[in-house]
């Protein structure tokens, strides 16, 4: 009978040790988590920025100059999220946030993605950095917008609000210059300056303040680890950087942590 050979895995027998005997867990996710689910991401080639730069479209200067392009590039994005599911990574990182829980430790998800698929997959502990793309308010008078509000088109092919009649609508979402939610921001950076093991998964490490969080982790002392399919602007931070897509790493480096506890 011909040897068949298990391949190596991307990630070290260390990294499974520290994730299987830690007691707090902290993880930042970005679009490259919710590429195999078939989201565009960001700053790759064919994502979401190829034909329009970020500070053409996702600032609130361009979204008053020209509501209809920014609303219409939005109403395409939510169609997107919509018509996906939740891919393997998602649903590791759910069942890790289970094991943690399960022997009574702490985890944090942070997610820089508005797509709310870590939700979807299960995930409980979850702040969102820059928002989600499935609520939408009124510019003008802050109002929650109805679903029916956000299919309806004005005349001149904007989005506008019911209650204030003339207020433009807008996702819910942090665009470029503006705070990012205090609340979600603090846990997340409370838990990488608590955490044991701090996984940075699928993001470019570009947009501030969120690519400072593992940073505060590193500082403090925890194994921290990249996860991309290619080493990203944060990756010489690392204790270790494994390169791999996160729909086929995070469910086999899951399941190695289950198998060792
Ligand atoms: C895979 C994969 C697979 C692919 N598996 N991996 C100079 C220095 C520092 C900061 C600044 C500065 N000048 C200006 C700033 C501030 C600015 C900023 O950071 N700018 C930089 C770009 C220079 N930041 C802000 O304005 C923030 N607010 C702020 O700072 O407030 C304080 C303040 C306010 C006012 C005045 C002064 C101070 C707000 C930032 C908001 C970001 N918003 C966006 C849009 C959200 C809405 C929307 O979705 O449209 O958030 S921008 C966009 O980038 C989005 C993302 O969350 C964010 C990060 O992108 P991400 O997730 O990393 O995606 P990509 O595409 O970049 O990377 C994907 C990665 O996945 C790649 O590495 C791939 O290799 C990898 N990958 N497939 C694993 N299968
Ligand atoms: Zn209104």
């Amino acid at each position: 009978m011909p040897l068949t050979s298990m391949p190596e895995p991307p990630f070290s027998d260390r990294l499974v040790r520290a994730l299987a005997d830690a007691r707090r867990v902290a993880i930042l996710t970005g679009a490259g988590t919710s590429a195999e689910s078939g989201v565009p991401t960001f700053r790759d080639p064919g994502g979401l920025w190829e034909r329009f730069r970020p500070e053409e479209l996702a600032n609130v200067e361009a979204f008053l100059r020209n509501p209809a392009l920014v609303q219409g590039w939005y109403t395409h994005r939510r169609e997107i999220v919509q018509g996906v599911e939740p891919n393997a990574g998602h649903y590791a990182l759910a069942e890790l946030e289970r094991l943690l829980i399960e022997r009574g430790g702490e985890f944090l998800l942070a997610t820089q993605n508005v797509d709310n698929l870590h939700q979807r997959a299960g995930s409980e502990r979850v702040v969102e950095l820059h928002g989600n793309l499935t609520r939408t308010y009124c510019h003008a008078c802050d109002r929650t917008a109805t679903p029916e509000e956000v299919a309806a088109l004005a005349e001149d092919g904007t989005l506008r609000c019911s209650a204030c009649r003339d207020g433009l609508l807008r996702p819910d979402v942090v665009w470029f210059g503006e705070m990012l939610p205090m609340e979600a921001f603090e846990a997340a950076m409370d838990a990488a300056a608590r955490c044991d093991v701090f996984l940075s998964i699928g993001t470019s490490g570009v947009v501030y303040p969120a690519a400072g969080i593992p940073l505060v982790a590193a500082e403090a002392g925890a194994f921290v680890v990249e996860l991309n399919v290619e080493p990203s602007a944060m990756a010489r931070q690392m204790t270790e950087v494994v390169i791999g897509p996160s729909g086929a790493v995070l469910p086999a480096l899951v399941e190695a942590v289950a198998a060792r506890r």
